[in-house]
């Protein structure tokens, strides 16, 4: 038992500390944050056991069916973050249209928090990897009352972002703009996620690739001539192939092991699967602060000013000579 543990809220704290004038607002923030993050991996963990697998009847705006789990996350979030005084407006991938919250907390609120509550949900029945992933934004102009269009922000304004990987174990990552990429394991036996990964880097360059490459055949030649030189080196060792499909589980081994995962555009998906607001935005936050690199392919994502909520980019995210190499390919063969 250790009993001088860093927990998330005391290392945001004392960063707190070193910042003139700070209110206190994030810390709030990421407190209610942290909450929704214990509540859905309990709920992760029992919902074999409540029978809420399957379901919940509907079909979310892209036209996914939405699992009850989803809809559980969602609600969380949104009650949690939105009770916080700290946030003025939300986007998920679970509704269609900016998330509004009540009037007079939303006078208070300075944050807009971009959220993905369960992502990977194709995975939950079979028990893999499956996570919450977030993005946090600034209201633009302080003085003014929110309006939808303020969370068109391009990636590079969040001020925090991350995922909550529901694995093994369950973690939270958080990337700070410029103080760095901190992983907490959650220790469910004293309800705290602590400091286990400070500091996380992604090495320059991996030996993993990870795709869906049952698209092959819809790829572009770049893409594909990358993927066939990862299996049929000219010298060296071929890269291993490793994929979940599920992003945050496959985006936390390319931090950890290095390597490069992508979902491209292909010619049934021309802009990828993925969306920008709150699924490549915040992952490409976190794997630059660890020192990796994030591309839609030519140019970075966090750079993209997003037009519409639930668009979407292609991603090519991990090593930083990995991402180089696959944008080297795609100048060559597609452009
Ligand atoms: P979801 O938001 O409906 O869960 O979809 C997103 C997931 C990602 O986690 C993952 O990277 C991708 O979809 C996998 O897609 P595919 O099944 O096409 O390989
Ligand atoms: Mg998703």
């Amino acid at each position: 038992m250790d009993t001088n543990c860093m927990t998330v809220s005391r290392f945001i704290i004392e960063r707190q500390r070193e910042v003139p004038g700070a209110t206190g607002e994030f810390t709030i923030l990421l407190s209610s944050l942290l909450t929704s993050f214990k509540s859905i991996s309990s709920a992760v963990n029992r919902a074999g056991i409540h029978q809420i697998y399957g379901l919940a009847g509907d079909t979310n705006i892209t036209g996914d069916d939405q699992k009850k789990l989803d809809v559980l996350s969602n609600e969380t979030m949104i009650n949690m973050l939105g009770a916080s005084y700290t946030v003025c407006g939300m986007v998920s991938e679970e509704n269609k249209n900016v998330i509004r919250v009540p009037p007079a907390n939303e006078k208070q609120g300075k944050y807009i928090v971009c959220f993905d509550p369960l992502d990977g949900s194709s995975n939950i029945e079979c028990l893999a990897s499956i996570g919450s992933i977030f993005g946090i934004l600034k209201k633009p102009d302080p003085s003014k009352d929110f309006k939808e269009a303020d969370v068109f922000q391009p990636g590079d304004n969040f001020v925090a972002a991350g995922y909550t990987l529901y694995g093994s174990a369950t973690m939270l990552v958080l990337a700070l703009k410029d103080a760095g990429v901190h992983g907490f394991m959650y220790d469910p036996t004293i309800g705290e996620f602590v400091l286990t990964d400070p500091d996380m880097k992604i090495q320059p360059k991996g030996k993993i690739y990870s795709t869906n490459e049952g698209n092959y055949k819809y790829l572009s030649t770049g893409v594909q001539k990358y993927i066939d030189s990862k299996k049929f080196p000219e010298t060296g060792e071929p890269y291993a192939a490793r994929y979940i499909g599920s992003m945050v589980a496959d985006l936390h081994r390319t931090i950890k092991y290095g390597g490069i995962f992508m979902y491209p555009k292909n010619t049934k998906a021309p802009n990828g699967k993925l969306r920008l607001l709150y699924e490549c935005n915040p992952m490409a936050f976190v794997a630059e602060q660890a020192g990796g690199a994030a591309s839609e392919g030519s140019g970075r994502i966090l750079a993209i000013k997003p037009k519409s909520i639930h668009e979407r980019a292609p991603i090519f995210i991990g090593s930083k000579e990995d991402v180089a190499e696959i944008e080297d390919f795609i100048k060559k063969f597609d452009s």
